[in-house]
């Protein structure tokens, strides 16, 4: 099956809303300029909360272009949760991923995978796509676990979710160890877990699951090192922190090829 590769740019908690329609403006000429194909290659961006409208008026209008994401959700609908943004708020605004279990809620913010399974749906049943994320920390590399402590924050997070539920889902493989260090894994690395989520998800419900979904790697992607991980047959695009910053070089790594 051919998987559409997917590049999206995780801002984390940089950029104002001034800087935010800069970026995604001159990320937006950047790939004109190149005659950026969305059919071959979907780019995403993924601001802050406060960033998401400013980028909605530069991206809306061209349906075949860029397309944005936010970077956690709530599990509840709406009511007195203050401080929360509700996945039918995100949905409001455009929003196509919600980022949830990023390896930074799970460490600052104690999240586990019941909660990452609970926030996955309810971007699901809002009709947004979630990017759920997983990946092991230095130990448990070092330990060699890599393979079953991944597997099993993905048995965690699907554990509520239906075949047809998991099908429009995407996954990001983020070993801790490579966020923001600038120690990419090795491609070999990244194929090793993404394959194996790959067979958890035929496992866990069948060959059409595990064919449909998209399998990222994230941890310090840039436009040198994006080619090698991409050639891998169970990486599907990459979920990019730093590199997306910069609009020239998060182009370049939309264009990989
Ligand atoms: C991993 C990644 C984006 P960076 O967190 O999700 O960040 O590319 O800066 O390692």
């Amino acid at each position: 099956m051919t998987r559409t590769p997917i590049m999206a740019g995780n801002w984390k908690m940089n950029l104002d809303h001034f800087e935010a329609v800069a970026l995604v403006q001159k990320l937006d000429w950047t790939l004109k300029d190149a005659k950026h194909d969305y059919e071959d290659v979907e780019v995403a961006v993924i601001p802050p909360f406060t960033d998401i409208r400013s980028v909605q008026t530069i991206v809306d209008a061209d349906k075949m272009g860029i397309v944005f994401g936010a970077q956690d959700v709530s599990e509840h609908d709406s009511g007195a949760y203050t401080g929360e943004i509700s996945a039918a708020m995100l949905k409001r605004l455009g929003c196509t991923y919600v980022v949830v279990g990023h390896s930074e809620r799970r460490e600052y913010h104690g999240e586990d995978d019941a909660l990452v399974g609970r926030k996955a749906k309810v971007a699901l049943d809002a009709e947004m796509t979630p990017i759920i994320c997983c990946g092991e920390g230095l130990d448990v590399r070092k330990e060699g676990r890599q393979v079953e402590y991944t597997l099993a924050q993905i048995d965690g997070a699907f554990d509520g979710l239906s075949a047809d539920e998991a099908k429009k889902t995407v996954i990001a493989y983020e070993p801790v160890w490579a966020i923001g260090t600038g120690e990419v894994a090795t491609p070999e690395d990244a194929q090793e877990v993404c394959a194996a989520i790959r067979a958890r998800l035929a496992e866990l419900y069948d060959a059409s699951v595990a064919d449909a979904v998209r399998i990222l790697y994230g941890g310090s992607v840039k436009s040198s090192n994006v080619a090698q991980i991409m050639a891998k047959d169970d990486v599907d695009g990459a979920l990019v922190g730093g590199a997306s910053l910069k609009a020239e070089e998060f182009a370049a790594i939309a264009r990989f090829k």
